[in-house]
Order: structure tokens, then sequence, then C-alpha cells
């Protein structure tokens, strides 16, 4: 056993209500990115999620589509871990909260903060469906904003104003459910602690290396004081029941993030070289992260942590947070049309395309992320296809076709290879904190260098007059190609497995430092990236807006 740490990652548990879509993608093929490159510096990365299979909106879809929720989130289950394989997110497990180890773990840690009294029970009131027989969730129900009286607003906040409410004072409330009026009724409710975790949250907080907009955000939820969060849910709800109660549930908030360990602890049941004590345990030395959008923070940086400690597992080592995804400068919804499932865009595409894409556009702040298609179209033909892969193909021909695919057994130029292998620092700190934007426009600025380089030479005129001189200089080319796709391997890992082929050999960032100038053979080349054209976009926009 070696003592350096392991890391264990994990995405935000995508909803087993509907299919997987573009916004989705950006942070799965983040963390995946993060996660490969991990893997590439020798670390032991485990890379894990799940669906988050509970919740009244589940239930309700699966009535809408007249089959049981088991059935539903199965189908969906299914579904998103398709799309997720074909866009090269490559999970060690991707599971679901419904399952026996997320049971047992949310009762264990349940009854571990009742034993410490950090449960409390209290009467509330909240609107209720006499037709459907069920209390209302906020977003299933529109009245009239108490604040600004603006129309059709939801049952927690108003999107004209900004005013935060309960469902009780919206004026003219409605379920959109049965679309009748509902009854204000009470009801008793499980709330846990989180004012007692405040000290302990503001020290975590400070002392863990947050990015800087959550730290303020935080800052902010500080000054107004934390409040006790409502963790239960009554019938008719689908989830997990309270292990002290057969008609209340846990809110599908309270065991999504306890999915992150059940998730891992069924792992632990597939591997058997890891043990579920050694992440979890309060002692542990062992790394865990976890990736969100932005619009998660609150539950992952409060409830998540003080949920933590009040059970006595250990924390997170730190969240990684990203901002949304717009599409060419829409938010992404339904009746925008923005809604482009991860399905549709693999029936057109080449994942490798987005996942570039992605990474041109990440970095480590929380910014929103525009796709827009005809940038696309364009960093896609230009970058990969014109400048990275084209350099292989240009230096590949007069090597397959004149030296038997021999290299030279010697670097023409090593200053300039010394600069691709020093920007091996500069890459690896990049892709270490998430700024994949600097990671790819380094790489882009190689591959630039490289075909300058090669344009420079001109040596199609001395081709016949020194082949020794000309082979040397295409070799230069390769090699350069070489390292630019050790770099490239995390974000395009098939492009990457293909130039592996191709140059018969392995790229690992330990060979940055090796040229191939030993003895060394490279196959016939072949074409190693497609070109994107507007129809191939015109008909993922045009699948979209039939959806
Ligand atoms: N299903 C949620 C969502 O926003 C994410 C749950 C993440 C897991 O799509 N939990 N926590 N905390
Ligand atoms: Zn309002």
């Amino acid at each position: 056993m070696h003592n350096t740490p392991k890391i264990l990652v994990t995405c935000a548990l995508p909803y087993a209500n509907g299919p997987l879509h573009l916004g989705h993608m950006l942070e799965h093929i983040q963390a995946d990115i993060w996660v490969r490159y991990q893997k590439m510096r020798g670390k032991t990365v485990y890379f894990i999620c799940a669906d988050d299979a509970h919740g009244t909106a589940i239930m309700l879809k699966a009535q809408k589509l007249g089959i049981s929720p088991e059935i539903m989130i199965q189908q969906i289950h299914k579904e998103h871990n398709q799309d997720l394989k074909k866009f090269l997110i490559n999970y060690d497990n991707y599971y679901s909260t419904h399952s026996i180890e997320n049971l047992e773990l949310s009762t264990l840690i349940y009854l571990r903060l009742k034993k410490r009294g950090l449960i409390q029970s209290k009467l509330i009131s909240q609107l209720y469906d006499t037709e459907k027989k069920i209390f209302l969730p906020d977003r299933f129900i529109k009245g009239k904003c108490p604040k600004c009286q603006a129309l059709n607003q939801y049952g927690d906040n108003c999107e004209i104003c900004g005013a935060i409410y309960n469902s009780t004072e919206l004026i003219h409330p409605r379920s959109t459910i049965s679309n009748t009026i509902p009854i204000i009724q009470q009801t008793e409710h499980f709330f846990f602690n989180l004012t007692y975790f405040t000290n302990m949250l503001y020290q975590w907080i400070k002392s863990n290396n947050l990015q800087t907009e959550i730290i303020n955000k935080m800052e902010e939820w500080f000054s107004t004081g934390l409040k006790s969060w409502d963790i239960s849910r009554d019938e008719p709800y689908f989830g997990f029941k309270l292990p002290d109660s057969n008609k209340k549930y846990f809110y599908v908030w309270m065991d999504a993030p306890i999915g992150y360990m059940g998730t891992f602890k069924n792992l632990c049941k597939k591997i058997h070289d890891i043990s579920f004590e050694e992440f979890w345990a309060q002692n542990s030395k062992n790394k865990i992260y976890h990736f969100i959008g932005k619009d998660i923070i609150y539950f992952h940086i409060l409830f998540w942590p003080a949920i933590l400690e009040g059970s006595q597992f250990r924390k997170p080592t730190n969240i990684f947070v990203h901002g949304h995804v717009t599409i060419n400068g829409r938010k992404i919804s339904k009746s925008h049309g923005t809604l482009i499932k991860a399905k549709t865009y693999l029936s057109h595409l080449n994942p490798e395309t987005l996942r570039y894409y992605y990474a041109t556009k990440l970095s480590s702040n929380i910014d929103d992320i525009d796709l827009n298609f005809n940038e696309l179209i364009h960093k896609i033909n230009g970058d990969i296809v014109n400048k990275i892969v084209n350099l292989a193909a240009r230096n590949a021909k007069f090597i397959n076709q004149y030296c038997n695919g021999a290299l030279s057994n010697y670097l023409l130029e090593p200053i300039i290879y010394n600069t691709f292998t020093t920007a091996a620092n500069y890459i690896g700190e990049a892709f270490q904190k998430r700024n994949l934007n600097r990671a790819t426009k380094k790489i882009i600025q190689l591959a630039d260098l490289a075909n300058r380089y090669i344009d420079e030479q001109c040596p199609w005129k001395k081709q016949y007059t020194n082949k020794k001189q000309t082979q040397a200089i295409y070799s230069m080319g390769i090699q350069l190609f070489r390292v630019i796709m050790i770099y490239m391997k995390p974000i395009t890992p098939v492009l990457a497995n293909n130039t592996e082929i191709f140059l018969n050999t392995i790229l690992t960032w330990e060979s940055i430092h090796k040229p191939l100038t030993e003895q060394h053979y490279i196959q016939p080349f072949k074409t190693l990236f497609t070109r994107i054209t507007t129809q191939e976009i015109n008909k993922i926009l045009s699948a979209t807006e039939n959806n």
C-alpha cells in the first residue's frame, strides 16, 4: 500500500425524470477531463454518479405515463447511462439513489442525527390539493405574488420582483396538478438543526479554498443566519420512509447527497481493493471532490457538510462549482427550443466535438458558458481538424510514402521540441485547476508553432535532393504532434487512442520528454477526425424544435 491519497470524484446526480441534455453534459465532461488528467498523472481515482430517483416530480411523471416510478426510473437510468458512455464519461459506477445502500445509509445517518438531538418535529402549514390528496411542492403551485401582484408565480419565489415567500402567502393559489384551489392544512414535519453547525460551517468554508464567488455567496447566507432545514415529506411520495414513522418520507434532497455515499458503497462491493471507511471515516486521508452547478451550492456547502459532521462522517475536500450553459445565448428550456438532448447531439456529431468545445470555454470560475454553434464549427474545424490532425496528415505523407513509416532517429530541432515539453507545467497546472480554457489555448498555440515550422521549412521543395533532411523535418512534425496529443488525451480520448495506433506508441505524460527517436515506425495515416458541417448542426437544431 502506498501513501498518496486516493481520490473520489462525483458529479451532481441527474433527476430520473427526463433525458440528459447538453446542460448536464458540461459538468460530466468537465469532471471526466479532470479525472482522466489525474489518472494520467498516476493518481488513483474513483469517479461516480447516479440518478436522483426520488421526489414528487418523479412520482407524478410516472403517474402521467401510467407506469410505476420503479419502472420509469429503471428505463431512464438505462438511457442516462448510455448517453454518458457515448460521451466517453468514464464512470466507475453510475448508480441510483433508489438503492439498498442508500436506504441503509440514509437510515443510519438520520438515526445518528436524531440520537444527538439534531432532528426536531414541528407542525407546519402547507397547501393541500384536496382532489389529488397531496401536499403541494412549491413548483406545483401557481398564484399571484404577495408583493408585486404579478400573476402565475411559483409557490416559493416571484420571478418578476424576486420576492421569496411561503406558498401559503400566495394570493389566489392554484394547484397545477389538478387545477383546483388548494386548502391550507397543518402537518408534522421533521427539521434538521442546521443552525447548530453555523460556526463549524463557517470555519470549514473559510479553510477549504473554495472559489471566491462561493465564499461571497456564503457570507450572504451567514449574515441572514442559517435556519433549520425541513427534511421530511408527507405521503404520497416516492422515496424512503423515515425509520421512525410510517407516513413520512425523507425529502429527496436529504437522500440525494447520501446517494454519493450509497453509490460508492455499491462500488466497494464490486471492487475489492477499496473500502467504504477509507474514504468516508472521519479520519480519512483520501480526497473527495464534488463537481456541481451553481444552482445547488447551498445544499453542498451548508446542508451536506453539516449532515456529515452531525453523523460522524468526514466532509468533502472541496466543491468545484461551474456556471450554467446557455445555447446560442438563451437559457436552456423546452419552450425556447434550447433543450438539446444528449442523444440528439450524439446522433449527428462526434461526442469529442462537444468535449473539446466545452474545454475551450471552461475555467475555474462560475460564469455561465454559452454554447454557440457557429463557434463550435469554427473551433472543431479550425483547431482540431486544420491545426492538430492536419499536422499529422501533412507530415505522415512523406514518412509513409518514402521512408516506409520510419521516423528519423534524431531530433532535428531540439530547441523547438523543448518548447513543447516545457509547456507541460503550464498545461498540467491548467488541468489541475480546471482552467481547461487555458490548457486548450496553449495546446493550439503549440499546434500553430508546429505548423509554422513545417511551413517555413518548405521541405516539399527539397524532398528529392536530400531525403534524410526531409525525413528529419517531417519527423519533427510528427514528434510535435505526439506531444500535442498527449496534452489532448484527457479531452479527446478516442482521438488519442487512434493516434496511439497511428504512432505505434502509448501517449503517457511521462513520455512527453521521450521523443520517438529509437528506430520508430508509424502506421499509414488514416483520417483521425472529420469536419463538422452546418447541415449536421441544422439537423440537431431542427430535431430539438420538434421535440
Ligand atoms: N438532482 C439534483 C439536480 O439538481 C442534484 C442532486 C445532487 C446530489 O439535478 N445531491 N446533493 N446534495
Ligand atoms: Zn413579485
